[in-house]
């Protein structure tokens, strides 16, 4: 009986014993307790979220490029997607934002088709507490509380490359003549892109813009545009700046249909380098693309993913980007992911 009762206290002297070892709120050491551990932190971080994606439209190569993605890069990462494809219309991308407000969705992904016009709507995600994150284009409003981040191209800079590749090309000809195809009117790279073509150009006289219009980043009105450009200058046009590889695919069509040789009575100048452009400059069309990688939807998860997690996220994210002429075309072509 002493030897029972002597044992019972022992028992009960060792929890004691073990007194703050094995309190409630301290980690347990062992391996099950390791692994529910990290069970329990595998649950936090890999959460399923449900999350809504806005996208401009399906206008170009680079578009598709885009949403394919980021809707691939969602699902891989065992997140709920709810896609609105927004047909380059803003009255449809603010509709799909109030449906995923109302659907309660963890975060919203929003690329605008153009930059005003969306800050009440972006209030309302404010207020029902759902993030926003800007995809690809930004928008011109003051208050940025109304997004977490931004994470997209420098539109400018795309406009500089393509001017500085211009000037170093053709620097010493007098007189060079330029007509220009605009992306989406109100869009942040047909802004951008022209902005930072034209403060390279501004510094060299011996190049004018003669003709200006708006091919709204698709193929078949880039043609369109550039018929009119044809009709109206056609012997006295020296270069095509276009603000994407879409349109000036378009207006190649135009130039060889009008009886000129694409990229040599007429420099093809492009933006997005997209398979498209990598094809025309191998048969030799097309002078230069420069880059805007449409690749990122991967980079936006770990964003969202991280922001949700309580970490703190750069309102500006940039994507990297090159250049490509036609010399590099056919060697990169079957390298190119879109
Ligand atoms: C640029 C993107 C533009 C592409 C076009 O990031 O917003 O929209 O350059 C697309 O091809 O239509």
């Amino acid at each position: 009986m002493i030897l029972m009762f002597i044992l019972f206290l022992g028992a009960c002297g060792s929890d004691d014993a073990g007194g703050g070892g094995t309190t409630v709120d301290e980690p347990d050491t062992t391996d099950e307790a390791t692994t529910d551990n990290s069970d329990e932190a595998e649950a936090t971080t890999s959460e399923k979220l449900v999350i809504g994606f806005s996208q401009v439209g399906a206008e170009s190569e680079w578009r598709t490029a885009n949403t394919k993605s980021m809707q691939d890069a969602i699902t891989d990462a065992g997140h709920e997607l709810k896609f609105s494809d927004g047909q380059q219309k803003q009255e449809n991308q603010i509709k799909a934002i109030r449906s995923f407000i109302a659907q309660k969705v963890d975060a919203i992904v929003f690329s605008p088709v153009v930059e005003t016009g969306f800050e009440t709507v972006l209030q309302e995600a404010k207020d029902a507490g759902i993030p926003v994150f800007l995809s690809d284009r930004s928008v011109d409003i003051e208050d940025d509380s109304l997004w977490v981040t931004f994470l997209g191209s420098d539109f400018v800079e795309e406009g500089r490359k393509a001017g500085n590749w211009l000037v170093e090309e053709l620097g010493d000809q007098e007189d060079v003549k330029i007509v220009e195809l605009q992306g989406t009117v109100g869009s942040a790279p047909a802004i951008d892109r022209k902005e930072g073509f034209e403060e390279v150009l501004s510094e060299h006289s011996n190049f004018e813009i003669i003709k200006s219009q708006t091919g709204d980043f698709t193929r078949a009105k880039g043609k369109e545009v550039m018929e009119a450009f044809l009709r109206s200058d056609g012997d006295n046009i020296d270069v095509l700046y276009a603000h994407n590889d879409d349109m000036a695919i378009g207006a190649i069509q135009a130039i060889e249909e009008y009886g000129l040789k694409p990229a040599e009575d007429i420099v093809i100048i492009g933006v997005d380098a997209v398979k498209g452009a990598f094809e025309a400059m191998a048969a030799g069309k097309m002078n230069v693309t420069v880059e805007c990688n449409p690749l990122f939807g991967p980079q936006m998860v770990g964003l969202i993913e991280d922001y949700l997690a309580g970490e703190e996220i750069p309102k500006r994210v940039a994507v990297e980007e090159s250049m490509y002429t036609m010399d590099q075309a056919a060697e990169l072509l079957p390298t190119r992911q879109y």
